[in-house]
């Protein structure tokens, strides 16, 4: 008998021997032996796609304290430490083999070293402990757009999370055969403290490329330990990247128009600016709320959602703003609350701006709590964390869009480019065309930071496509990429750009939360040649007109003319002082920057300036021309 087999005959019942047999898979029987040999895991569950193994999974998150049940059937939630609450960018890098260069923005290290570090760290975690090993579909299955996947973890609360948000991968695992082609995860927790791991300053996330295999350790936050999630967007960027297609950080939603027309849109915003709301519009139907891949088919682009579920922000959603997932997080069906307030009378949970008076005790990240209470270095505790989440799966939504499996993946008419920006673009802008859309919308994002990563709050941040944080090649071959992908088809979605967070000159927002849904059915318009717009120096913006039709007929709201020339006014100042800031970094840390962005960026500050010498530094939109 191999060492392998061995092994695994070692720490296996016989079922989940033969579980595992039953996938002809020499790459995959060698990982599990592998990771048993490292963390000498005490016993081993392979997990199928049947609802009895999905139930076990539950029930050990529960067992093991990681998860508790709440007052509605179905709902749990589970609680990250208190240093655990986000993705932790630092320690996450990829593993460098020699001779390989990601630039100078991506964080790396030495591959032999840093896997011999991880696998330190790793070595004998799970002793004592079930491993398990459960199989995920990324795309949805049987399709081109399909990527198998095996995660290890000891957290069942990670499998848990992974049950509800991908698709089941066994049967798939079953149909590659002996394909060396999946992505491969290995998760542990680490040692515990309280159902929370304690040795987060031995907190590690090591991706190696060449594998397709990523190491998380020490950590529970979903961000850095569900392999389905961020892990796997950072090797998709990679293999997209060899094999043409793209790996994206985007919701996709079906807008729908006049005449019972569906137009698909694409879009990518950094964390907490509006993403999930955006995939959720009232009226309109949701794909996926986070993470698109895009392939071309017949002259046309393409995309799914690689997911099936969303984990979401849960800050301010409420009733009014979000009635479709609020509606889902109080009823019963399968949701995981993290590191909201738990009402310990009622067992009900409570999190900033759920629409319902908060709780003044409870139990949250931080233990017992009770209003008032102070953290170590003597700050007040909020009840409900920023970057606390929901966990779901869009079956469970009422607005699921009807092609959310459709291995075809559905056509993109759109794609959109939002950031958290208080004063320089304006709510809703197409780009001139495709290249311009991806330099002057996609690769200029930036935004003003939020909870959910870890560090400083409200920093105007780069993050180019809302993906910079999983990039996993260099950057200006990923805007190439971008570029590129517009070859041989016939109409290139139109690219637009959003910002929900423009102010005036005191600070004040000039936008209601709801108004997102009118840029996005303007854009709906656009995108099928129903209304004309007007041409500013940086794209075509909304006549008052259309947009006042929306308004009124969407929100009820009359949208006058003084909002709109205040939402629209061109800023040139701070136009021309964005792509000075943003050209710097290019200029100084992306030594493989396309010279088309250079270009890009020359004509957008030529059209700025002209527009500047002939009306000033503020452009009302009723001062420039129809197209
Ligand atoms: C994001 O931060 O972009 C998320 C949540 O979608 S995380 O899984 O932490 O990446
Ligand atoms: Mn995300």
């Amino acid at each position: 008998m191999s060492t392998i087999a061995k092994t695994l005959k070692a720490k296996l019942t016989s079922k989940n021997y033969n579980r595992l047999m039953a996938l002809k898979n020499a790459r995959l029987h060698e990982f599990v032996a592998d990771a048993i040999e490292l963390t000498g895991a005490a016993s081993v569950y392979v997990c199928t796609d049947c609802e009895e193994d999905r139930a076990y999974i539950r029930q050990l998150a529960m067992k093991n304290g990681e998860e508790r049940p709440l007052n509605i059937p179905g709902h749990t939630c589970h609680f990250d430490g208190c240093n655990d609450l986000a993705r932790d960018k630092g320690g996450t890098k990829y593993l460098l083999p020699p001779g390989s260069d990601l630039g100078a923005i991506l964080n790396s290290t030495d591959k032999q070293q840093g896997t011999k570090e991880i696998r330190s760290l790793l070595k004998d975690l799970m002793a004592g402990r079930e491993m398990l090993v459960l199989f995920f579909c990324l795309g949805p299955v049987d399709s081109e757009f399909s990527i198998p996947c095996v995660q290890i973890t000891d957290s069942p609360y990670v499998g848990h999370s992974e049950v509800i948000l991908y698709r089941p991968g066994y049967e798939q695992f079953r149909k590659i055969g002996s394909s060396g082609d999946f992505f491969r995860f290995i998760h542990s927790e680490g040692e515990l403290e309280n159902a929370v791991s304690k040795n987060i300053d031995k907190r590690r996330v090591y991706i190696d490329l060449e594998e397709n295999l990523v190491y998380s350790v020490n950590t529970q936050y979903g961000g850095n330990t569900i392999g389905l999630k961020k892990l796997a967007l950072r090797l998709a960027i990679q293999k997209a990247s060899r094999e043409g297609w793209l790996a994206e950080h985007m919701f996709v939603m079906g807008a729908h128009g006049p005449g019972g027309r569906v137009t698909y849109f694409a879009g990518a915003f950094p964390s907490a600016c509006g993403k999930t709301s955006t995939s959720m519009l009232r009226g309109q139907t949701i794909v996926g709320d986070d993470i698109a891949y895009f392939r071309k088919k017949k002259g046309r682009m393409r995309c799914v959602n690689v997911e099936k579920g969303i984990f979401g922000i849960i800050e301010d959603v409420n009733a009014k703003g979000d009635p479709v997932i609020h509606e889902a997080l109080t009823s019963p069906c399968e949701v995981i609350f993290s590191n909201v307030l738990i009402d310990d009378k009622k067992n009900k949970p409570h999190w900033l701006g759920d629409g319902g008076e908060m709780s003044s005790e409870g139990t949250n990240y931080s233990g017992k709590w009770h209003k008032g209470k102070k953290d170590a270095k003597g700050d007040e505790l909020i009840a409900s964390h920023k970057n606390a989440r929901y966990s779901l799966s869009i079956e469970d939504l009422k607005n699921m869009d009807a092609l959310m499996h459709d291995p075809e993946g559905v056509p993109v008419g759109g794609i959109i480019y939002g950031g958290r920006d208080s004063d320089t673009w304006v709510p809703v802008e197409q780009a001139f065309n495709w290249a311009e859309g991806i330099v002057l919308k996609g690769a200029s994002l930036e935004s003003e930071t939020t909870a959910a990563t870890l560090g400083q709050m409200g920093v105007r941040a780069f993050n180019l496509m809302s993906n910079l944080d999983f990039l996993s090649i260099p950057l200006g071959r990923y805007i190439q990429n971008n570029l590129d992908f517009a070859e041989g088809v016939e109409n290139p979605p139109m690219i637009f750009s959003v910002n929900y967070f423009l102010k005036d000159e005191n600070g004040k927002y000039l936008n209601g939360m709801g108004d997102k849904l009118v840029w996005i059915l303007w854009a709906e318009l656009r995108v099928n040649g129903d209304v004309e717009g007007i041409r500013t120096p940086t794209g075509v913006i909304p006549k008052h007109r259309d947009l006042a039709g929306l308004f009124k007929k969407n929100l009820g709201i009359e949208y006058t003319e003084g909002d709109y020339v205040r939402q629209f006014t061109i800023r040139i100042p701070e136009n021309l002082a964005k792509l000075d800031r943003v050209e710097k970094i290019y200029t100084e840390k992306v030594a493989d920057t396309p010279a088309i962005l250079f270009e890009t960026y020359a004509e957008a500050r030529k059209r700025l300036r002209a527009a500047q010498d002939r009306y000033g530094d503020n452009i009302s939109p009723l001062d420039l021309p129809a197209e």
